[in-house]
């Protein structure tokens, strides 16, 4: 009894159990000895060592319970987790530049009563292009510029939309008009040199209404530069210029002033063009189903990446999307402020 209450271990409990019950334990070899007594001495000498039995394995099961419970309290206690700790030391997420000017984007069309629209990034040959009024020679078509599919038996082939207007043309197809969306998303060029990354980022704008003109495509492109730029006056120029989907179509420039290495936009001499545009062409109006007698509307379209390297003053594309923690931390934005127009799009 004495070696099983000072047992410390499961291992010295063991042992004591074995010195009293096991094969040659103690009390085993004295029951042995029952069998040579005589008989009026034995029934009593049987009692005795079945009650001392009983008592030992009693005591065997207290000390291992007591041990166990004692083993799991210094578990319990080295390996003690404080859940109320942050999950890092530091938060180290952050939202990507592209995210950030997206979602800065979005907020400003929202603002002015725009909805956000996706589309798939595998498109067909008519959305991404016929509809635009982009004819089969046009050298956009061409291998070199767009990323084609194998071709299918039925003669057709996939591609990677060059462009987010696919998704314009969609939502002229499949809801009524009027129409005031937005279209950021993924585009693919098969274009790769110190400016030009194979996926890029746009974001698309399309209004279709009635009695739309070019005075309103200047109006909303002038009011979304100096929201997006933060300023209360930009100054601007409109470019003549062509693009199918678009007559009269225009390319915008931005006043700024170059120092050095530094670039102050919307004041200054210098010109940067930020984005295109133009009055919907007749044509992709009626690919989208509408008449252009009844409806009318105005595009645009412009570079996300670029954008973000602009107001962001990041100096190298490429390291947009290498996925360098370093970069993240340094160029990356605090995922809980989400960009407002009340309280600040950038901080
Ligand atoms: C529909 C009708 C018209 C979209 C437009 C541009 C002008 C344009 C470039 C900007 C920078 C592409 O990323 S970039 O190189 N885009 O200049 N995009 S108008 O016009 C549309 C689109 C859809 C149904």
């Amino acid at each position: 009894m004495a070696a099983v209450e000072a047992a410390q271990d499961e291992a010295a409990l063991e042992a004591a159990r074995i010195g009293a019950l096991g094969k040659k334990g103690r009390l085993t070899l004295l029951m042995k000895e029952l069998g040579a007594m005589p008989p009026e001495l034995r029934k009593e000498r049987a009692q005795e060592l079945n009650l001392l039995k009983d008592r030992l394995t009693e005591a065997l099961h207290m000390r291992r319970a007591d041990l166990a419970e004692a083993a799991l309290a210094a578990r319990l206690a080295s390996e003690r987790v404080d859940v109320t700790l942050p999950v890092r030391p530091e938060p180290r997420g952050s939202i990507h530049p592209v995210s950030q000017v997206i979602d800065e984007i979005g907020e400003i069309f929202a603002g002015m009563g725009f909805n956000i629209v996706e589309g798939p990034d595998i498109e067909e040959d008519f959305y991404n292009f016929t509809a635009l009024n982009i004819p089969p020679e046009h050298p956009a078509r061409q291998m070199h510029d767009t990323f084609y599919f194998n071709e299918k038996a039925d003669g057709s082939r996939k591609l990677l939309r060059t462009h987010t207007s696919p998704v314009q043309v969609r939502t002229m197809l499949s809801e009524k008009p009027p129409h005031r969306i937005v279209v950021p998303g993924r585009t693919y060029r098969c274009d790769s040199d110190q400016t030009h990354t194979p996926m890029f980022h746009q974001c698309e704008g399309l209004v279709i209404d009635r009695h739309i003109h070019m005075g309103h495509l200047k109006g909303a492109l002038e009011d979304f530069c100096k929201a997006f730029f933060e300023l209360d006056e930009v100054k601007m120029r409109f470019r003549p210029s062509y693009f199918p989907f678009t007559e009269p179509s225009a390319e915008v420039d931005i006043g700024c002033r170059r120092n050095g290495a530094e670039l102050k936009i919307g004041e200054g001499d210098d010109w940067l063009e930020i984005l295109g545009c133009g009055m919907v062409h007749p044509k992709v109006l009626e690919y989208g189903g509408l008449d252009p007698e009844e409806w009318q509307g105005f595009a645009w379209g412009i570079g996300i990446d670029r954008l973000a390297m602009l107001k962001y003053g990041i100096p190298d594309l490429r390291a947009f999307f290498e996925s360098d923690q370093r970069w993240l931390q340094h160029y990356g934005f605090v995922p809980t402020d989400w960009p407002t127009l009340a309280g600040g799009l950038s901080r």
